[in-house]
């Protein structure tokens, strides 16, 4: 098994052990290796597993303007008064690596740049094979690692992603803010149900508390069953209400149980999978002659094919 090392491959063991005494050089290699994916990720996030921290990692989410970049900035302020490490991950559906978004997320929390106890990073999200949540996780992992207190995530843009961001967080906090109109409308239903703490932010405009009304009714209509879910108001710009709120989503993930965490992981483990197959029909399909993929496509469009069968024999093929 031991054969010579190839001196182009990453030391993964050396790396790992520079993580864990906390070397900002391989916390940033440990990412990069973790973003690319692929055999050396697997082997990098196996030898972290082994004493992997249970650091709380707290989602936020809500529509683009609601001041969740402004909020996070503040939260760090408050978490770094109580001597905490803090990683902040922005995670960007829409753009590809380094994109224009994040760049001003940079900007915004830039007060934090020069704290060596805060790491700040964005997450391209491009078409990941095994789902978005997947890279989220490597990446948490990562920063787990890395010894940080808590892990604050950002999610850009809206969707798919924000539920994604949701299987990874222990608390889910979901911003609104007065003046956002449909957008706060367009806040997905899936969201609110899993939403742990709901914010008003920029509670020093007017409308504030109309606001806070409209997202009770939402979650009111949406998800009668949950009960619980705290309405907070904050002021991002002067960090007012933000003590609160790091106080109530540091509850909330105390809350969460291990067996909780464990099902949770198991569950993205089940969706990883699913979504793999998935990549793997599709990629099936198309590498097959223009023909033959046309006459698949069109038994299955017809209901002459059973899609099951067909996908079966699809997986058979790549693999065989
Ligand atoms: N008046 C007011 N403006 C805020 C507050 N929080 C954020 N903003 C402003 O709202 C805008 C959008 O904030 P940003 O953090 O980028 O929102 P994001 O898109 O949700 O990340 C910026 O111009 C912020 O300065 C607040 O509490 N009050
Ligand atoms: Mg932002």
């Amino acid at each position: 098994m031991s054969g010579r090392p190839d001196p182009r491959q990453t030391d993964i063991a050396g790396l790992a052990a520079r993580l864990r005494k906390g070397e900002t050089r391989a916390l940033a290699k440990a990412l990069s290796v973790a973003d690319i994916g692929g055999e050396e990720a697997r082997a990098l996030l196996q030898a972290l597993d082994r004493d992997r921290r249970e650091t709380p990692v707290v989602g936020m989410t809500g529509p683009p303007g609601s001041g969740k970049s402004t909020l996070i900035s503040a939260m760090i302020r408050t978490l770094r008064e109580r001597d905490s490490k803090v990683a902040a991950l922005a995670v960007d559906p829409s753009s590809p690596k380094s994109g224009g978004a994040i760049l001003g997320d940079r900007a915004r929390m830039g007060e934090h740049g020069s704290d060596p106890h805060v790491f700040i990073r964005s997450i391209a999200a491009r078409g990941h094979l095994g789902g978005l949540a997947l890279n989220i996780q490597a990446s948490i992992d990562v920063v787990n690692a890395a010894g940080f207190d808590i892990v604050l995530l950002e999610t850009v843009g809206a969707g798919q992603s924000e539920i994604e961001v949701a299987q990874v967080a222990d608390v889910t906090v979901v911003v609104g803010a007065p003046g956002l109109g449909d957008d706060l409308q367009a806040i997905k239903a899936g969201i609110l149900e899993v939403a742990d703490i709901l914010v008003v932010n920029k509670a020093d405009l007017p409308g504030a508390d109309e606001t806070a009304r409209q997202l009770e009714a939402m979650l009111g209509l949406r998800s009668a069953i949950r009960r619980n879910t705290p309405v907070l108001s904050t002021v991002a710009t002067t960090g007012g209400g933000v003590a609160a709120l790091v106080d109530a989503a540091a509850q909330r993930s105390a809350a969460v149980t291990p067996e909780e965490r464990r099902a949770r992981a198991e569950r993205q483990a089940v969706d990883r999978l699913a979504n793999t197959a998935g990549a793997l029909v599709r990629d099936a399909l198309n590498a097959l002659p223009a023909e033959e993929r046309r006459a698949l496509v069109e038994g299955v469009r017809a209901g002459a094919a059973d899609p099951g069968e067909v996908a079966r024999r699809l997986l058979n093929e790549q693999t065989g």
